[in-house]
């Protein structure tokens, strides 16, 4: 078996070396152009090339959760696309929704600020009744946040295509009920895979529908979320503020206005990291279960796009 690794941004020996050792036997080699043809590609942001040059590969195995960028190439037909699924990325996924959420709802920029001033005063103790989460996707990550935000006292509602039941969480599901669920939900987490349905989908009217006072997490893919209409209902007082981790050109270009906005948190894409020793371990398994023609978890529907 040959395995060609292709990493844009990220090292390339280190996997090389990792899934040469978790699959002993197989030729395992960092891409380069007029590579001899792979059955598998192990991939993060690949150029076209290397679909074009490569097109008898059996499987293409995403070094992460979210497809939409591979799904803009041209891929061998009949390669089935694989993304990773959890492989570490939950825990952390819910570990910075929490702390978004409970720094937004406790204010504790407000305390930071009174702190650098020496000022030792309090805030009147908001309550969760007050502070309904909606998450928008109830996939891999987006159950894990919600239950994990349930764990905290909110009250948690979730929305997706297809109708789910989890404990804890007041499901809602497809475009029928998504005003519903907009309009019980104050504090907004943003967990779908981007898709021609989900582009723009946090936009002025949807976020205008969230309770007065609403706030944005946007942990997904920047092109959700319709920048200036954002802007507006924070400006306008409408929304209360977001902390936003992806954003539709990243870097987040110097001069954007996310960067200096007062009630706008930024960070540079990293509320879940592909960690590499848990992804190589789950991509060694996924490749032995598809050369030996068992089912794969994690294989990308590209008619629905995720
Ligand atoms: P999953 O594919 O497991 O879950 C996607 C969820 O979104 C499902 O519940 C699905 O519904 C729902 N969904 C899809 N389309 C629609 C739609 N049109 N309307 C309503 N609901 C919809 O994805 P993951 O949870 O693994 O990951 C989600 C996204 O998180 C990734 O696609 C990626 O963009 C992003 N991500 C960001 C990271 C970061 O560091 N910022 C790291 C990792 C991922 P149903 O349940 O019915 O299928
Ligand atoms: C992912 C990501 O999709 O890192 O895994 O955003």
């Amino acid at each position: 078996m040959r395995i060609v690794v292709c990493c844009t941004g990220m090292k390339a020996a280190p996997w090389v070396a990792g899934l040469e050792a978790a699959l002993p036997g197989a030729v395992v080699e960092e891409w380069q152009a007029g590579a001899p043809p792979a059955d598998h590609a192990v991939v993060w942001a690949p150029p076209q090339q290397l679909f074009d040059e490569q097109p008898r590969l059996k499987g293409i195995f995403n070094m992460g959760a979210g497809v939409d960028a591979l799904l803009q190439l041209r891929l061998p037909p009949e390669a089935a696309l694989v993304r990773l699924d959890d492989a570490g990325m939950s825990v952390q996924m819910a570990e910075f929704v929490c702390h978004a959420l409970i720094r937004h709802f406790r204010e504790l920029d407000g305390y930071e600020q009174d702190a650098a001033q020496g000022r030792w005063s309090f805030r009147r103790p908001r309550s969760r009744a007050e502070f309904p989460v909606g998450v928008m996707g109830l996939g891999v990550l987006g159950q894990r946040v919600a239950q994990a935000v349930a764990a905290f006292e909110f009250p948690v509602r979730g929305w997706s295509r297809t109708a789910r039941a989890i404990e804890g969480v007041q499901c809602f599901a497809g475009p029928a009920q998504f005003d519903a669920f907009l309009a019980g939900t104050r504090v907004l987490v943003n967990l779908l895979p981007l898709t021609p349905e989900t582009e723009n989908i946090m936009n002025r009217a949807t976020l205008g529908r969230l309770l007065p006072g609403g706030y944005v997490i946007n942990v997904a893919r920047g092109a959700h979320l319709v920048d200036e209409d954002l802007l507006a209902l924070v400006d306008g007082g409408h929304l209360a503020g977001a902390a936003l981790d992806v954003f539709r050109t990243e870097p987040l270009p110097p001069a954007h206005p996310f960067w200096r906005h007062p009630k706008i948190t930024v960070t540079p894409h990293t509320s879940a990291r592909t960690l590499r020793d848990e992804s190589i371990a789950q991509i060694a398994r996924k490749v032995r279960a598809f050369d030996r023609g068992e089912p794969v978890a994690g294989v990308v529907d590209l008619s629905r796009g995720y």
